[in-house]
């Protein structure tokens, strides 16, 4: 007869094997799109997967009882959205790099090789780490030179939303978009983290100067950027959140850009629960419709989506959610241009007089820029343009939500829309 110990070696030693051997890491689970790693890791600990919307989550491997990852820096074909391209810098083939989820306690091995023509490091921001292995390179530890590899290794002491990016010639690689999320998610019974959620998203925003007509990001500009980004990509581009009625909701948004980011979500009020720094007490949420995410920090937004419909998620500053567009050209507003159109045109032919009555006309109907340039502003939902760019998306919460298929526009029931007064 087995003993009890007998069986927990039995147990243990199948769980490990089962880790180790067949890492299906890259497939994926046809309702929720998550890989099936993920989904096995988060019911082994007792977690919901995070979702990375327009990206995935980094497969690993058990080497030793170690849960090992292994992130290539290197140079990256990137879309921000239909018609915009870039050669940016990234991990793995994408910008941001695939996200690392862990969870508290564990042990982790990451490798990093570099295949960038310049030294690089990984610095693992927000995680409490031994000095070494900071990744902060000529302070922490020689820089990572092209073609080497090395190893980080390190156990996770905390749950939390955390972010990587190299701390090496930072200005230029971060620019071209190198950097991820690192999720440690709490170990099973951790009470600060409760109640659950049902859907954890995770975000990280950015800034880009892709200047019109051109195709490599330009790291020297500091204030007046092109392109403002959910997890690089730009509205429409931008995939929607999704949620069943009812569901209780995370949005973790880490902010490696060069703006502070007021992040506003329409028919909901939020809680804000957390930062890399730990989660809150209790005692420290609040409720919030709109909440700055500032300049190297996570925010962890959570909410009960009780409220059916199609609800814009976007930072607040105008300017973000436009996509590449003039700065301190002359105000056209209420400026009549006919006069000067035919003038300009016989040296222009294909400049137009736009903007005396507002911008709406600048959205992607109207207005074609230089190759490789997005419009201004863009999107179509069922009643027109959305004349919007950069850091918007849609919260699609529905009574009837399938998995994580996309229910498409919302219809709202007769008699709760906005109506006509009369006709112009
Ligand atoms: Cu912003």
């Amino acid at each position: 007869m087995m003993t009890r110990r007998g069986l927990i070696q039995l147990l243990g030693a199948g769980a490990l094997a089962g880790a180790a051997a067949p890492a299906p890491a890259q497939e994926l689970d046809p309702v929720t799109g998550l890989s099936l790693q993920a989904l096995a890791e988060g019911r082994r600990h007792g977690y919901t997967p995070v979702r990375t919307p327009n990206g995935r989550s980094l497969p690993f491997t058990m080497e030793d009882g170690v849960k090992q990852f292994h992130l290539v820096a290197e140079e990256v074909e990137h879309e921000f959205a239909p018609g915009c391209r870039a050669r940016c810098w990234g991990y793995n083939g994408v910008t941001p790099g695939p996200t690392i989820e862990a969870a508290e306690g564990e042990r982790v091995r990451i490798l990093v090789s570099n295949r960038l023509p310049e030294p690089t490091s990984v610095h693992w921001h927000g995680i409490l780490l031994p000095n070494g292995m900071d990744g902060v390179s000529g302070l922490t530890q020689p820089a990572i030179q092209p073609g080497e590899t090395w190893a980080y290794e390190f156990t996770l002491r905390q749950a939390g939303s955390h972010m990587y990016h190299p701390h090496a010639d930072e200005m230029v690689q971060m620019a071209l978009g190198m950097m991820g999320l690192f999720i440690v998610h709490p170990r099973e019974g951790n009470a600060d983290w409760n109640p659950p959620v049902d859907r954890d998203y995770a975000i990280l925003l950015h800034n880009w100067a892709l200047h019109p007509g051109t195709s490599r990001p330009d790291p020297s500009v500091m204030q007046d950027f092109d392109l403002w980004s959910f997890n690089s990509k730009v509205y429409p581009a931008t995939a929607p959140l999704l949620a069943k009625t009812g569901e209780r909701v995370r949005i973790r948004l880490g902010n490696l850009s060069m703006w502070n980011h007021p992040m506003h979500l329409h028919g909901h009020r939020f809680w804000v629960t957390g930062s890399d720094g730990d989660r809150w007490p209790r005692s420290s949420w609040r409720p919030e419709v709109t909440h700055l995410v500032g300049v190297g920090q996570m925010r962890d937004l959570e909410f009960v989506a009780d409220n059916p419909g199609d609800w814009a998620f976007h930072c607040h500053m105008s300017h973000h959610t436009m996509n590449a567009m003039g700065h301190g050209i002359p105000n056209p507003v209420g400026v009549d241009q006919s006069q000067v159109e035919n003038r300009i045109r016989a040296l222009l032919p294909d400049y137009m007089a736009m903007g005396r009555d507002g911008m709406h006309d600048m959205d992607g109907m109207a207005m074609k820029g230089p190759t490789n340039t997005l419009p201004m502003a863009a999107g179509n939902g069922p009643y027109g343009s959305v004349g919007m760019g950069g850091m918007f998306t849609v919260l699609k919460v529905r009574d009837d939500l399938q998995g994580d298929t996309d229910p498409g526009w919302y219809r709202q029931p007769h008699g709760t829309r906005a109506y006509r007064v009369n006709k112009s």
